[in-house]
Order: C-alpha cells, then structure tokens, then sequence
C-alpha cells in the first residue's frame, strides 16, 4: 500500500468515526482540522502603529458623539490591532477613554484588573475602593481585579487616559464577573490616599502588610514625577540592549509586576541610541510620552513621535531607535510577560 492510500483510508476513517463519537461529545482530530503545533508562533495578530495625529480627531469625535451615563459604559476608543477579531493583544485591550468636564464614570467592578496611565489634562479623580487619586499628565493608577472604582472630573477641557485591561484573558477563562454599584459613586474613606501613605515612598514599607494588601498590589498609585526621577537616576547604570534605560513600576509587598497579568514600564531611549532586536512570546504595547524613533517590528518600520502608540504582535522581531542626537525618547510600556512567565509559555530571543 503506498503512503497517500495510507493517509486517505486513515483520513476515512476518522471521518467516518466523527458522527458516533459526537454522540457522546469526542471527537479525533480531522485532517482538515488546523495543526495543534508550529514549529513557533504563528499569530494573525499583526504589529501596528497608531498615529496620534490620526487618533486625536478620532477622539474629538467620539467625545463629542458618545454619551456617557454614570451608570453605563465608558467613552473608550479602543486600539483594535490588524489581524485580531478584537481588541489589542491576545490577552489585553488598550482604548483611550474620554472624560469631559462634570462628567462621572459610575463605579463597578469587575474581574478584569486595569490601570490608566494620564495621556493628557490633569485633575480627574478615580475612587478604587473608598481610596481617591487624583490623574494628572503621566501618572498611573491601577484598579485592581474586583476593585470598585469609579472616576469623576471637573476640570474645563477634556482629559483622556490609556485604559488597559486584560479583558480577552478574562474572556478565554470564563472567569468574567461584573458588578455595577448602587449609586454612581462611592463614599471616600477618610485616608483618601492610603495606599500611597503605606507604600508609596518605594524604598520603606509597613512591617505588618495586611492579608489584602499581600492578595493583590496594595499600592493603587504612581506620580510621575517618582517614576521619571527613577528612571533618571537609571541613567548610566547597565541598560537593556533592547529597551534602554528602562524601570517596572512593581508590587511593593512582592516586588513582582504591578498587576499579576500585565507588567507596566517606564523607557528612556537615550539621544541616538540604536538598540538590538529582540523576539519574545506575548506582545509589548508602547506609548511614546516625548521624543521621536523608529521601531522596526517584522517587515514593518515605524516612524513615531509623541502621543503615538505600537504593538508588536507575538514573536515578532523588533528593535527600536532614537532619531535625535540630543532629546531622550521616553515610552510607556505594557507587556503581558508575567501572563506567560507564570504558565510557563515565556520566550525571547535576542540577535547576536
Ligand atoms: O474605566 O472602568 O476602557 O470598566 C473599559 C472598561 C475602562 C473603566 C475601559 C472599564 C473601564
Ligand atoms: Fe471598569
């Protein structure tokens, strides 16, 4: 019998098999069915570059044609990259939310653990659990998973904010759970900003963490202006071949990344740095705060300034320079690293 008679009397007989065995909910795998296996990772998932000078209209009209109820939905925009069904990555989203002056985003909770990292404008408060932080340009704070939060602004332009969550994580787990508060904000207690009292120095903290603060990260807010003198007092010391200058905001009671899911990080690209390329499992979202570079990511290469965002789509190679000769380039980065590195799927390659 020569081979391919071989394979079709098999493909046969699997095929034949199909109906009896969905009777009682198997099956074996069919020869049109895709390969269980690459030799690596194959994602549609394409890199991509979002222009802020493209975005920015965008945002304009989404603020100025979607109602927000404080009990409804978010005003987001969301970063939908090529080559997904939805969404930014395989495991997290990444959209812009909208707030304009008196508006309220009603608290709830839910599943999902987020941050926002201020974009622009300044003066807006999110409430996470009865604990108040005020957002102003550049700095983060996280609601953590199950986290009531709520934000508030009454400022007089509109400010916006990345949103990132780790949505299509949750989704492929079925593991969402969402609750709407009863009224659309929450009381705030009255040590409006606890956690950064606790933790926040960075350096000390209590002796005696409590059972919540050691469940998930007790410390709901970073400055800015803490996390750029951090990355200043980086500079000259060992850098990354990849990222340059670069610093994880962390959990203080664990030391490990901010949110359990998603590692966030603060990048200086210093003047006419040229960096190596490196490929990785997972994806690495970035947000340029200031500066102008190139990333080249695949066969892609992208030009980009301030306000910018890029993706780079799973085992993609890419590397990153800084087109000026005297300002640095600082990014904002997301990367679900520490979602592979805790199942055991983390890999990188750097080209030597
Ligand atoms: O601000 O609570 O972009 O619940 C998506 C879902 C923002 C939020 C988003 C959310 C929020
Ligand atoms: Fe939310």
């Amino acid at each position: 019998m020569t081979i391919t008679a071989e394979r079709s009397s098999d493909a046969s007989a699997r095929e034949n098999l199909r109906d009896l065995l969905a009777k009682y909910h198997c099956r074996v795998h069919q020869p049109s069915d895709p390969p269980l296996f690459s030799r690596e990772p194959k994602s549609p998932m394409q890199s991509h570059h979002w222009k802020w000078a493209e975005l920015r209209p965008l945002l304009n009209a989404i603020g100025q044609g979607i109602d927000l109820n404080a009990d409804g939905p978010r005003r987001t925009l969301r970063l939908a990259s090529p080559g997904l069904e939805s969404g930014t990555t395989p495991t997290f989203w990444a959209s812009i939310q909208v707030i304009l002056p008196g508006e309220v985003a009603g608290a709830h909770r839910h599943s999902a653990s987020a941050f926002r990292f201020v974009m622009e404008g300044g003066g807006a408060n999110t409430t996470v659990n009865g604990e108040s932080y005020e957002m102003n340009t550049g700095d983060l704070v996280l609601t953590p998973a199950w986290a009531w939060h709520d934000h508030t602004y009454n400022g007089s332009t509109p400010m916006i904010w990345l949103d990132i969550l780790d949505i299509p994580l949750m989704h492929v787990l079925h593991a969402t759970f969402f609750e709407s508060y009863d009224s659309p904000t929450q009381p705030v207690s009255n040590v409006p900003d606890r956690s950064s009292r606790r933790y926040g120095s960075g350096l000390m903290r209590p002796t005696e963490p409590s059972r919540d603060e050691q469940t998930l990260n007790p410390l709901l807010a970073y400055k800015k202006q803490m996390a750029e003198e951090a990355l200043h007092q980086a500079e000259g010391v060992v850098a990354d071949p990849v990222d340059d200058v670069i610093l994880e905001y962390q959990n203080p009671v664990n030391g490990k990344s901010a949110l359990p899911t998603l590692s966030l990080r603060l990048q200086k690209l210093r003047p006419s740095m040229r960096g190596a390329k490196r490929r990785n499992t997972g994806c690495r979202l970035y947000y340029v705060v200031r500066g102008k570079g190139v990333t080249r990511a695949g066969e892609a290469e992208f030009r980009w300034s301030a306000g910018d965002f890029i993706v780079i789509a799973p085992w993609n190679w890419h590397s990153h320079a800084n087109l000026s000769e005297t300002e640095e380039a600082v990014l904002f980065q997301v990367t679900d690293a520490p979602t592979l590195k805790a199942l055991g799927f983390y890999r990188e390659e750097l080209e030597k």
